[in-house]
């Protein structure tokens, strides 16, 4: 009766959920959020005060720490620990960790009477790890789009064109500004990797999903894609992990957490992406539906068989934890843009969602922008919100208006996925926000489900540490008996779109991309076509 064990390292927080392989239960499931549980460190929404406005940094030492309470927590929890038979996990994308020459003795000989984070912070090259919400590297995307032969080839060969957070340009931003860091760096891990090596004892692979969020892996391969290598730093090829599917095993629980925890040598499992885990925690194994997380970042994606590259270089291609591909679209604007409307009008979440639900679908043709910072999609660096036919102190109208923006801007973007979406599963910490999914069912015209287990990244994150345990004992192991019973969706949380409100966002849709590329500066004003339409749709 073995137990899997899966974190979720996000940006605000580390979660943990066990599953018990046989009665198909999460027989626990803690989280801890780094701001409350970690001030010392000094995070706002887990990210470092900020430098610079298009910065954003945060703390490995502090993803240790975390790491050390959540061992205690699980350790004191009750559970049968010793049944724990192997650990995977997931992280925020991108974010990358600067370990010198000696992490990797100091790894394998870590004290288990001292506390992790002290020990992490003398393996450092680099104090500091940028993350998915910087946006700081657009020269030196420039730089690697034009060194590795142009953005199509980028593309076809990584899955994505260059991005400002992906781990390329990070690192060629990180050897130009501090070459020697830089040359006393031996290993560049992702959040993933990193966080795996600390588990192992060891430094650790990356697996192909997230490694495909850093424009330097072939897809096809799975390998060093060498073109995007050197365009990116010198001697970078001798710095990065290897690349191992997804299902490797990394090692046993290091002897360190055995003997500060008391846990058993369990198996670690090479951790990946958050959106990879996802994908495996909302049940996608196949092609056909899409999840939609609304967590700090809104993400949409859904499994493909096959890598259809994005030639309009609006989304990405990753590798699936199955050894297949998965498509989706960020948007950087998502759970903290709805905060920030929520608190402007000193609202609760309760009194968010009725302000919602009193309001029209289409809000009247009123149509806000969310771009509180820079947003990834579509490519806005220079941040700010856009009004349209919206008063500043119209408080249903920017309720109403931050959420379908978003909606309509996902379901818009993420058309190049080519995925007739007729049903969609939410997860991440706004799908518990019903009036949120009505809207969401009404712009894609869709049915819209929540999953019994909210967390899909750390729920995907223990079902990969199940298949991995069942790979390495040599099963015949199929997607559908793992994720059997742990994925579905709450029956009763079935939303369906509302009568009449698709076709009403069937023509806002055409005025919201005019808002775009007016707010772009690609396009005229539409704020007279707004205006039409509110007469036409007016409503209570
Ligand atoms: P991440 O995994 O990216 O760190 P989560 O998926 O845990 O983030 O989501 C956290 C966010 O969920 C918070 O920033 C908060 O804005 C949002 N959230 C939580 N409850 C609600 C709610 N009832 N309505 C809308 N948003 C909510
Ligand atoms: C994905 C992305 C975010 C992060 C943080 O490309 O940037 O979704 O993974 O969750």
């Amino acid at each position: 009766m073995p137990l899997y064990l899966g974190l979720d390292s996000s940006t605000q927080s580390l979660t943990a959920i066990v599953i018990d392989s046989d009665s198909r239960k999460v027989v626990y499931e803690s989280s801890l959020s780094f701001d409350e549980a970690l001030p010392q460190y000094g995070t706002k929404h887990g990210v470092l005060p900020r430098r610079q406005p298009d910065e954003a940094m945060s703390s490995p030492v502090m993803w240790a720490d975390a790491l050390d309470l959540m061992f205690a927590r699980i350790a004191t929890s009750g559970i049968d620990v010793p049944r724990i038979a192997a650990i995977c996990g997931s992280a925020q994308q991108h974010g990358s960790v600067y370990l010198n020459r000696g992490a990797a003795a100091a790894l394998g000989t870590l004290e288990p009477a001292r506390p992790l984070a002290e020990q992490v912070a003398p393996m450092l090259s680099r104090q500091a790890s940028p993350i998915w919400m910087d946006s700081s590297t657009g020269a030196e995307c420039r730089e690697i789009t034009d060194a590795a032969g142009g953005a199509t080839a980028l593309s076809e060969h990584t899955g994505s064109r260059a991005f400002e957070r992906f781990t390329g340009p990070q690192i060629r931003k990180f050897f130009k500004t501090d070459p020697d860091a830089y040359r006393a760096t031996d290993r560049i891990h992702l959040v993933s990797s990193f966080m795996a090596s600390l588990l192992a004892g060891a430094h650790a692979p990356l697996d192909p999903g997230d490694g495909s969020g850093m424009n330097l892996m072939d897809l096809s391969s799975s390998g060093w894609w060498t073109p995007a290598v050197e365009a990116t730093a010198p001697d970078l090829g001798g710095k990065l992990p290897p690349v191992r599917p997804a299902w490797t095993i990394v090692g046993a629980l290091s002897p360190f957490w055995q003997q500060r925890h008391g846990l058993p040598p369990a198996r670690v499992v090479a951790w990946s992406g958050d959106n990879p885990c996802s994908l495996i925690g909302t049940g996608l194994v196949r092609e056909g539906r899409v999840a939609v997380s609304l967590g700090t970042s809104d993400v949409i994606f859904g499994m493909m068989a096959a890598p259809r590259v994005d030639i309009t270089g609006t989304g990405h291609v990753f590798g699936a934890p199955t050894g297949a591909f998965m498509g989706l679209t960020v948007f950087k604007n998502g759970s903290l843009a709805r905060e920030r409307v929520r608190d402007a009008f000193g609202l609760s979440w309760a009194e968010f969602s009725k302000t919602l639900e009193s309001t029209p679908a289409g809000n009247n043709g009123r149509i806000f922008l969310p771009w509180y910072e820079p947003e990834i999609t579509p490519p806005v660096s220079t941040p700010g919100v856009h009004r349209y036919h919206l008063a500043e102190d119209d408080r249903p109208g920017h309720v109403r208006g931050v959420i379908e923006g978003q909606m309509m801007a996902i379901a818009r973007h993420s058309r190049w996925m080519k995925v007739s979406v007729d049903t969609i599963y939410a997860t991440g910490g706004a799908s518990a926000n019903l009036q949120i999914l009505q809207v969401m069912a009404d712009v894609f015209n869709a049915k819209v489900f929540q999953l019994e287990v909210g967390n899909s990244a750390a729920l995907g994150a223990a079902l990969r540490a199940q298949h991995a345990d069942a790979m390495a004992a040599g099963q015949a192991v199929e997607w559908e008996d793992v994720i059997e019973g742990l994925v579905e969706p709450v029956a009763s949380s079935r939303i369906e779109p509302r009568r009449g409100a698709p076709g009403i966002y069937e023509s806002l849709m055409t005025l919201h991309a005019a808002c775009e590329a007016h707010a772009l500066g690609r396009g005229p004003d539409p704020s007279g076509a707004l205006r039409a339409f509110a007469e036409q749709h007016q409503q209570a």
